[in-house]
This record gives C-alpha cells, structure tokens and sequence, in this order.
C-alpha cells in the first residue's frame, strides 16, 4: 500500500458500509428464525447463509490487504465460501440448507463481529486507491445478493406465504407495445464514469452496430400470452435444441411461476397469488423462452452492445450517461416496500424513470433483460478480484438493465449481469430487436 487518502475519505466509506448492511437486516428482519435454514431448491440458498456469505467476502478482501488477516473460523470459512478455490474447498451449494450449524444466532454474531473488523479496518488501515476499490466491491457484492435474497424468498415462501394485501390497486394501463430505431455505426461500450463499476465493464472498446430497431417496452404479459396461446410451447420450431429439451423435460408451458387457476393463468409472487396483469413486463422467462418468442415474433434478441446504445447513447448531444435517464443516481428506496415484500413489476407506461433519450422505456427497475450476448471478457479485460466474475465466461448469456430487486446503488445502464441459459427464478425478461 502507496498513497493514504486522507483521513475524509474514510468517512463516506463507513457511510456506505453501514448503509449496505443495515439493508441486508431490513431485508430479513420480518421472516421467522425457521425461515432462515430452508433450502427449497439446488439454486437458491437459505437465508442464513446469505447473511453470513455477505459478511464473510469482507474476511476474503481484508485478507487479500493484509497479510496478516486472521480469519473469524475455518468452519465458517468453509460454509461461507461460495466458490473461491483460493480459499480453500467449497461446500456444496446444493448442501446449504441440510446444515444447522453455524446456527442462525451464530451467523448472526458474526455478522456482527464482521461489522465491528471491517469499521475497523476502514478507520485504521492505510488505504490505497486498490483497497478503497476493494472494500466498496464488498458493498456491491452485497447488493447482489440483496437482489439474490429476494430471488431466493420468493422461492422460499411461495408456497406458503400469503402476504397482506394492500396498495394492490393495478391501473391496467392499455399500450401497445412499439419500436425505435436506433442509428448504427461505431459505438463506444463499456463503462465511462466516476464512481465503481466491476471489472467486467471494462474497457470501454468501440463495436460496430448495423442500424436496428428495439422495442420501446420490456415484452408484456399479454404479448407472451400470445405466444403460449400460439402453441410457443408445443412448437420445437421457435426453440434452440437444448431449450427445446429443457421444454420438455421439465414440462415447461407458461414461466416461472404461473399456474392456471379456473382456466386463467395466475402468477404467484409477493402480492400472493393473483390473476396475471396484462401490461407488467413478462418476468421469469429463460435465455430459451426469451429467444423462442422473438423467433416466433420474427424478431431477434438485441445484443448487449444494441441494448447500452439504446438506453445510454444521446444522440442530438453525441454522449453517452450513466443512466438512461442522464447521469443522476435515483433515489427511491424500495426496501421501504419490504415490510410485506410488496414488491413486483410496474405496468408499462407508469414508470418514467427508464426513459432513455432514444424514447425506450423501462430499461432500468423492472426486470433484468436478456441479450443474445455470450457472457465473456471485453477486449483487453483485466481481472479486478480472481474467480470473481472471469472464471464464469462460458455457457452464459448477459441480462442487461436491472430489476426491481436491485438495489438502487447498484444499478447503471453499463451493468452487466448474467446467468445461464436455463435458469428463470431471478427477475428476468426482454425486449425485442430487429434489423432493419
Ligand atoms: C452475477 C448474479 C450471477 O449470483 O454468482 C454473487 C453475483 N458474484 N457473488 C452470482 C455474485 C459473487 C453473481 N451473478
Ligand atoms: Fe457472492
């Protein structure tokens, strides 16, 4: 470690420190002890040890700054390693929720032990530009799996939950759903601001786009109803041969979470279990049904490059923003709404945040939109934090924008998320693209 910044900078660090972890409680502070140890599927994980895996990559990152770090318990260590080799073996995912010990007390202990090393560290250590980049990554880290928690409890108390339903007036918006089209040639992609973005939205590097069209909204509810109702399903002709297997093994007809209740397709989500409303943007779809329904529409799934030009590029000024909207972080809380997990998309139409000035809508805060783009390095990527994000540049696809799970913080217009192909329990749509 070089340079000190000054003794001030510690100071908006401790800030967002604090401010990320009491999230993280507000987030669980209204579930039941039980709730904490259950493990309802092979990709999702218990509340407990999200708790205790937020805290622990603190422990990873002092350690990668001090040498001479000690860890808090090889046995917490072990449980809490998600999948970082250089840290020893890690448990089996599948596993997290067949464990009672470290208890949901001790997790919490540590939490809060944690807590008390990582003040700490930020107020005595001699920080260089590297650590101070580290530790906010810590912060980040814990916003994803903020958004992973909530994945996880819609999973979790899906079944059994039935949550109190207030504020559940919809407006049923009608809209049709529309295009722009968006002029090609060199653009420039990658992340261009100040503050923190991860290694995987660097280097900024210029890529050549025909011109195309993208839809001005997320894909709505009565659009891919459409599809089903088309026989999508039943159809191998819209699908990649793999989602074609995936349809039939596991006996996909509609997404994630829908069911048919007297002939009528419901959705059970946080608002309990509700008929579903035509104009929120489709969520719960794989990469397979995303590519299905533009191939059945005639139409493609943009490329990531396609999706930041549409969301972040100003034409008439000639530049690119950190939002759609310009460069102002938002504001709104919405773990305000978590009391009750209230939560859920927008209609189409009442959500001006997103508005980009290529006049596309709802880019940002509803729904994570899948792209046709392989997850993989940007040319000349370097690696901010091994194993991190590069070890898993294959057999995944980019979902650009951000949902309303994500928090705020964390969400820019350069923010690059992925899964694979198959998997549907995050909050996941799409647009359409088509070329011209
Ligand atoms: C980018 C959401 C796929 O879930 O493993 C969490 C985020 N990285 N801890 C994941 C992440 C390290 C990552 N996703
Ligand atoms: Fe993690």
């Amino acid at each position: 470690m070089t340079t000190n910044p000054e003794l001030t900078e510690r100071k908006p660090l401790l800030e967002q420190f604090r401010e990320t972890r009491s999230r993280t409680l507000e987030l669980v502070k209204t579930l039941e002890k039980d709730d904490f140890v259950v493990q309802t599927a092979f990709f999702m994980s218990p509340p407990k040890w999200h708790v205790g895996h937020v805290s622990w990559i603190y422990e990873a990152i002092m350690s990668k700054l001090d040498k001479n770090y000690e860890f808090y318990s090889k046995e917490f260590s072990e449980y809490l390693n998600s999948y970082y080799q250089q840290f020893g073996v890690p448990h089996d995912k599948g596993l997290r929720g067949v464990i009672s010990r470290p208890t949901v007390d001790q997790i919490f202990q540590y939490f809060n032990t944690i807590n008390q090393r990582v003040e700490k560290f930020i107020e005595t250590q001699s920080l260089d530009k590297n650590a101070v980049r580290l530790i906010t990554m810590g912060f980040h880290h814990e916003c994803q799996h903020q958004e992973l928690l909530v994945y996880d409890l819609q999973h979790l108390l899906a079944e059994q939950y039935r949550p109190v339903k207030k504020n559940q007036i919809q407006k049923q918006n009608s809209v049709e759903q529309s295009s722009v089209q968006i002029n090609g040639g060199l653009y420039t992609m990658g992340f261009n601001g100040k503050k923190f973005c991860y290694d995987i939205e660097l280097p900024e590097h210029k890529v050549y786009l025909n011109n195309y069209k993208i839809d001005v909204f997320p894909i709505t509810n009565k659009q891919y109803l459409e599809f089903i109702e088309d026989g999508g399903y039943e159809t191998y002709k819209y699908w990649l041969s793999d989602g074609w297997e995936k349809v039939k093994d596991n006996k996909w007809n509609a997404p994630m979470y829908w069911e048919k209740v007297n002939g009528k397709w419901n959705v059970r989500d946080f608002l309990g279990i509700r008929e579903i409303n035509p104009n929120e943007p489709v969520c719960h779809v794989s990469f397979y049904e995303a590519d299905a329904y533009c191939k059945w529409a005639g139409k493609r799934l943009p490329t990531e490059a396609e999706w930041e030009k549409a969301a972040c590029w100003n034409e008439s000024k000639q530049e690119k923003t950190i939002f759609p909207w310009g460069n102002e972080q938002p504001t709104e809380n919405k773990a305000n709404l978590l009391e009750s997990y209230h939560w859920g998309c927008t209609e189409i139409g009442t959500y001006p945040e997103g508005i980009s000035s290529s006049g596309c809508q709802q880019m940002i805060g509803d729904i994570w939109e899948w792209t046709s783009s392989e997850f993989t390095g940007y040319p000349g990527f370097k690696t901010g934090f091994d194993e991190y994000n590069d070890k898993w540049f294959t057999n995944q696809k980019v979902l650009r924008g951000g949902s309303f799970g994500t928090p705020k913080m964390s969400i820019r217009g350069s923010y690059r998320n992925f899964f694979r192909l198959d998997e549907r329990w995050l909050f996941s749509g799409f647009r359409c693209a088509e070329d011209i």
